[in-house]
């Protein structure tokens, strides 16, 4: 695919079909790594003012300084709005982030992880140590390869599954339509709960009804949670969460004060707000 970022008198711009009209801006002092895998563009850069960056084929993934916010929500609030998660998964995020927080939970047995960039990793590892500690945790068995086949080899396998997909460009597009969302499903043990990157209500109207339609019509319960991220375009994003029974809005259990304090946006209180949405994303929902 082609690389949408530019770097012009210092500045890395991120510029997107899929938000035109629109540039995110961040000054960089130096390239660390800059290469193609087999899959996609990756680069990883020093910014001045917000730690280092990884970009994929010219799309902000992560900056070093709000990175947080999209990794604890996208990990706790799908793992606090499950009664008991033993046995998880997750697709997706290289970088090893999400994995960093769904490890937090001691109670979770087994952590499956699919990847279909190596090269993610190990660039992670190298540059990111601070997000790759993630794979220290011996719970994860990593799986290297298509996340939609992996998840269709799955039945009733787990309580938890988390999708830290890109944008649907590139790599991750599969991972927005609905075969992928019915593997999902058949993966889910009974009461099984589902978390997806669900792009932002602001930018991509159409693809939060896509998905909130198929989650609909697939299972039980469905909710749309907001993160804000001042370093994603319209700074903020969103996850797309299904269930087979539990409800999403509110945590099942309590979150152990040890856990509460190793962490800087996710809490109880943070959980149910971010499915508070404007009128406008509201209607979104309506509408389906
Ligand atoms: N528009 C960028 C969306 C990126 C979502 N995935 C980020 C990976 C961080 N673990």
């Amino acid at each position: 695919m082609k690389n949408m970022g530019k770097i012009k008198d210092g500045w890395f711009s991120e510029v997107c079909p899929m938000w035109p009209g629109i540039a995110l801006s961040v000054e960089i002092n130096k390239v660390l790594y800059s290469k193609k895998s087999q899959f996609q563009q990756i680069d990883v850069y020093e910014t001045k003012n917000h730690g280092r960056m990884l970009v994929l084929d010219g799309i902000i993934q992560l900056t070093l300084s709000d990175e947080f916010a999209y990794q604890e929500m996208m990990a706790h609030v799908p793992l606090f709005a499950h009664p008991d998660p033993k046995n998880i998964a997750v697709i997706g995020g290289g970088d090893g982030g999400v994995l960093r927080e769904a490890g937090r939970h001691k109670g979770i047995e087994t952590i499956d992880f699919c990847e279909i960039d190596p090269q993610v990793i190990e660039i992670s590892k190298k540059y990111l140590p601070e997000m790759a500690r993630g794979f220290d945790d011996p719970r994860i068995k990593v799986h290297i390869g298509d996340g939609n086949a992996f998840i269709r080899e799955k039945k009733e396998a787990y309580d938890v599954i988390i999708v830290d997909s890109s944008d649907p460009i590139g790599p991750g597009e599969v991972l927005f339509k609905k075969p992928f969302y019915q593997g999902l499903k058949h993966a889910l043990k009974e009461n099984g709960v589902v978390a997806t990157q669900g792009e932002s209500f602001f930018l991509f109207k159409e693809t939060v009804a896509h998905l909130a339609q198929i989650t609909k019509e697939l299972f039980l319960k469905q909710a749309y949670s907001c993160i804000l991220v001042p370093t994603y375009p319209g700074g903020n994003i969103g996850i797309c969460l299904a269930s087979l029974g539990p409800e999403l809005k509110t945590p099942a259990r309590k979150i152990p004060k040890e856990l509460q304090d190793q962490l800087q946006y996710y809490c109880p209180k943070v959980h149910e707000a971010s499915f508070v949405l404007p009128r406008f994303a509201q209607k979104i929902f309506e509408d389906i």
